[in-house]
């Protein structure tokens, strides 16, 4: 055989090392050498397969092959599973495959295995096998998709050298035992003394508790100050003692749930949530680490953007002028998945996706699949198409390590890898951990009527523990008594703990507290005109040499006039929208702002990110003028609306004194992250006190351009508002955005709500909703804005339409308008909370009224009426009837033809004006008295 012929994914390292032979024969160990000895080079005649030592070459490159191949695909041959089910295995694994017998093997160098095994073995064989009891063990590495040759190296140099595994001492195998008794006498208690009560119970994956131990303890010893865990139900009692050291009395007084213990505080709009999906986090560092733990819904994996948007403010520095200074170093976000939740669940893929993305990585998240083999009552077959639980991160290039959770040792060392791999590359990372579920899917559950042979299995297993303990007894390594004596310690402290509960209402957490009554409606957020002079020229200074796209430069210039004359309608939508986040940052408090498409906006209005025109290179205005005191970031987001929602909800209430925007491309799209609303932005207050402040930005309004891109579907928002859970805003001027967006910055602190804005598309440019600067220095946010010109004439108008939005413009553009000197056109800018006292002195000025009409451009079935009508009804009482004007119900939001909406808007006006004549033309408008 000659050098060329060699193939086989391992030829090349064989050649490299021939080749360092060539260069200088010593470079290589004797028994190399030794059969380089008889190569000959491609091109060069009669060469023989056989060296004269009577080793074959293809045997050379077999061994090198086998090697890799151990590396590679050794995982699928390691016993994972405590139960003992056969590993898959891979053909390529045993030396037949490779043309080998084990006598071949013991025949050549270690060195053609290569790495830190072959240094202290005597043969290929040797080498080998030392390669089997690494790759084939109870650990399986899966790291061959990591593309980055030194990410790769490290990995391989770590799993192969123990470098990274400290041996443990006697002194920390027995606290390691005492951890994993711990956290079974905690299981075990609870469900003695609460039987069938659910809990969720770690057992069978208890490594849990001692591998975050260890990533939390590494990860502080390598200066991070802050971890942030987010799990499901699986376990989380256990990690909220043991990790979160909530207190064993505080657990097992919620567990008892007497009605005594709840104060019913229904003016709070409180509800409270089951145990296992509350919050928390460590009163005191440990360690040097504070932990946090948001809470969670019930639906799987949502809370994971959360936790990562969390982990992302915490090591966000944004105090000064500029961009924020984000380090990884400074807090570890740790989530732990199911087994069947990690595949199925879409945003975990989401979240995976923002992993590397410079507006929102974390310095490496760290992973665990709490694998129990299990979901509810679904097996691996029925759950997921890739070969392991995690397979998905394989895309993502995360390392990943499947573990046995039986192997303590094993398991801690798993651990110890992640957090240095996190420390090194500030990546992500994934401990599969590999057990089992020793209940049913909760306590009270059979489990053995869907698994009956892998039930039977688990009853005669032994936990963790015993099996952990009985081997080192054996091994001498701990007293024979040891092990009881830890399991009593830890009942007799249970016990007296539970016999010594105080009265339940001392374990009550505190409650939210309620914000001053009308902090929003008296919140000042006019700007002197100077000041916002001011800031306009400092926006618009260019730096040297910085060349403007030409379109863009025209209206640069447009904008260094807009507020020249007070009076002058010349403040656009965009012009607004700067003018308010310049005068934030200029008050101290950061922005965050992002979306798909935000830098530029989804419409092209607002160029907060200009591009050089000739090499490319971005300025951010925002960013750059003097008067900033706080930093502004902005993103382009990915493609998603639920892991980005998520995303910026955590970020938001884990640094509630920012600003954090978040903008949909169009308003339709929120409801990809409607799990994202339901479960955390409108609920979080009602369950877990939680207090966000999250801004959406939400592009609405029918311009005819389909079912899809016309409706973010504010019945969704109204159906979820209630007590005080968010503020929702359809503004109609540039102004009233302005000062809402200046009322939600002052509000971040004193009365934090979410902020639900409809903003307009084609109305951006529009001269009916342009401002004046005297608006923007003298007004504040209206919940209602009055007929101005109506007013004059009040006596007269018998006809109040009450509109929202964008509809607004199309009433009074339309020349309908002039003739009907009866009808008055007010606007309602604020939906919710409902602005009961600003609508009743609206239509108090109208003393001649007969008829109130709320007009819509949404169906019957969406929009605001089903929300405003009964508190309309209640307002107006017997002053005169309800009147309905607005499409039809319907299951789509709007027409998909053009025509057709023109037809229908045109007669939304043709109603509003005057009722008396029917429908000249078909269309879907109703005109309804109620
Ligand atoms: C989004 C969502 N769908 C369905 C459920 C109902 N559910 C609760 S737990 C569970 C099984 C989860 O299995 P796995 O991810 O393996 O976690 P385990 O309970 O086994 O720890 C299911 C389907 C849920 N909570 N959330």
């Amino acid at each position: 055989m000659r050098l060329d012929e060699f193939t086989g994914i391992n030829a090349g390292y064989v050649l490299e090392l021939y080749e360092r032979y060539r260069q200088n024969p010593e470079s290589v160990d004797p028994q190399t050498r030794k059969a380089f000895e008889s190569w000959t080079p491609a091109g060069q005649s009669g060469s023989p397969s056989q060296s004269a030592a009577g080793i074959d070459i293809r045997k050379v490159v077999g061994a090198a092959n086998l090697a890799e191949c151990v590396r590679r695909y050794g995982h699928l041959a390691a016993q994972l599973d405590p139960l003992g089910s056969p590993p898959v295995g891979d053909p390529s694994l045993s030396p037949a495959a490779h043309g080998l017998t084990d006598a071949d093997l013991r025949q050549l160098p270690a060195s053609l295995v290569d790495g830190p095994v072959a240094e202290s073995a005597a043969n290929a064989f040797e080498a080998i096998e030392k390669l089997r009891r690494i790759y084939c063990s109870t650990t399986g590495f899966d790291y061959a998709h990591i593309f980055v040759p030194e990410e790769r190296e490290w990995l391989r140099q770590a799993a192969e050298s123990g470098r990274f595994l400290p041996p443990m001492d006697a002194h920390s195998v027995e606290a390691a035992l005492d951890r994993i008794t711990q956290v079974e006498v905690f299981e075990r208690f609870l469900h003695r003394t609460f039987p069938g009560k659910t809990r969720f119970s770690v057992e069978g994956v208890d490594m849990l508790v001692p591998i975050l131990d260890e990533i939390i303890c590494g990860a502080a010893d390598h200066g991070a100050r802050h971890a942030v865990l987010a799990m499901a139900h699986r376990g989380r009692l256990n990690v909220l003692a043991h990790v979160l050291d909530k207190p064993y009395a505080q657990i097992l007084a919620e567990f008892k749930d007497p009605v005594a213990a709840r104060s019913f505080r229904t003016d709070l709009g409180w509800m409270g949530d089951v145990k296992y999906h509350a919050g928390a986090r460590t009163a005191a560092p440990r360690g040097q680490m504070y932990i946090t733990m948001p809470p969670n819904p019930s639906h799987l994996e949502a809370v994971d953007p959360v936790a990562v948007g969390m982990a992302r403010a915490a090591g966000t520095q944004a105090g000064q002028r500029g961009p924020a200074h984000f380090d990884g170093a400074v807090t570890v976000p740790i989530l732990i998945h199911g087994d069947a939740a990690f595949p199925g669940q879409g945003i975990v893929a989401e979240t995976l996706n923002l992993s590397r993305l410079p507006g929102y990585s974390t310095g490496g998240t760290i992973h665990i699949i709490a694998n129990n083999q299990l979901g509810f009552t679904a097996t691996a077959e029925d759950s997921y198409s890739t070969s392991y639980a995690s397979g998905l991160a394989r895309g993502f290039k995360i390392p990943i390590l499947h573990v046995n959770a039986d192997d303590p040792v094993a398991c801690l060392e798993a651990a110890h890898l992640a957090w240095q791999y996190r420390a090194r590359f500030g990546l992500d990372f994934l401990i599969d951990l590999v057990g089992y579920r020793r209940h049913g899917h909760n306590e009270g559950d059979e489990p053995s009527f869907t698994q009956p042979m892998m039930y039977k299995t688990i009853a005669s297993h032994p936990t963790v523990r015993e099996l952990w303990a009985r081997t080192l007894v054996e091994k001498g390594t701990i007293p024979p008594d040891l092990p009881e004596s830890l399991v009593r310690k830890y009942f007799s402290q249970l016990e007296s703990i539970y016999a010594s509960l105080k009265p339940e209402q001392e374990y009550v957490p505190a409650l939210p507290s309620k914000a001053p009554a009308g902090a929003a409606a008296r919140t000042v957020t006019g700007v002197p005109l100077d000041r916002l002079r001011e800031l306009n020229d400092a926006l618009l200074t260019r730096p040297q040499g910085f060349t403007f796209n030409r379109k863009l430069e025209r209206g640069l210039e447009r904008r260094r006039s807009a507020l020249a004359n007070p009076s002058d309608r010349s403040i656009d939508w965009a012009t607004a929208e700067e003018l308010a986040l310049a005068t934030i940052l200029a008050d101290g408090v950061p922005i965050r702002m992002t979306g798909e498409d935000v830098e530029r906006g989804t419409f092209s209005h607002r160029h907060a990110v200009f591009h050089d025109a000739s090499t490319g290179r971005p300025l951010i205005a925002l960013q750059e003028f003097p008067q900033a005191r706080a930093a502004f970031e902005i993103h382009n987001s990915p493609l998603s609306e639920n892991a980005v929602v998520g995303f910026e909800f955590g970020y938001n209430v884990q640094e509630p004194r920012r600003l954090v925007i978040w903008e949909a491309q169009y308003g339709d799209f929120i409801n990809g992250a409607q799990v994202m609303l339901d479960q955390f932005v409108t609920s979080g207050r009602a369950k877990w006190g939680l207090t966000p402040s999250l801004v959406f930005l939400l592009p609405h309004g029918y311009e005819g351009q389909g079912p899809e891109h016309s409706s973010a579907r504010p019945e969704r928002f109204l159906a979820a508002a209630a007590d005080i859970n968010l503020r929702l805003v359809n503004c109609t001027t540039a102004a009233q955005y302005f000062h809402v967006l200046r009322r939600q910055a002052a509000l971040l602190e004193r009365d934090p709500l979410p902020l639900i804005v409809l903003t307009p598309k084609s109305l951006l440019r529009h001269p009916a909703v342009a401002s004046t600067p005297r608006e923007l220095e003298q007004g504040r946010f209206l919940s209602v804005i009055d007929d101005e010109e109506a007013r004059g004439r009040a006596g007269s108008i018998d006809r109040v339409v009450l509109c929202s939005g964008k509809v607004y413009v199309d009433l009074v553009t339309s020349d309908r308008r002039g003739a009907a000197a009866n009808v008055a056109v007010c606007r309602v800018e604020q939906l919710y909370p409902f602005p009961k006292i600003a609508l009743n002195e609206v239509l108090g000025r109208y003393p001649s009224v007969r008829d109130v009409v709320w007009l819509q451009e949404e169906p019957e079935n969406m929009g605001a009426w089903e929300f405003m009508r009964p508190l309309l009804e209640e307002l107006i009482a017997d002053r005169c009837p309800l009147r309905y004007i607005g499409r039809a119900r319907s299951s789509s939001p709007s027409e998909g033809s053009a025509a057709w909406h023109q037809l229908n808007q045109k007669m939304l006006v043709e109603q509003a004006f005057d009722l008396g004549t029917p429908a000249t033309e078909p269309s879907m408008v109703l005109s309804k008295e109620v």
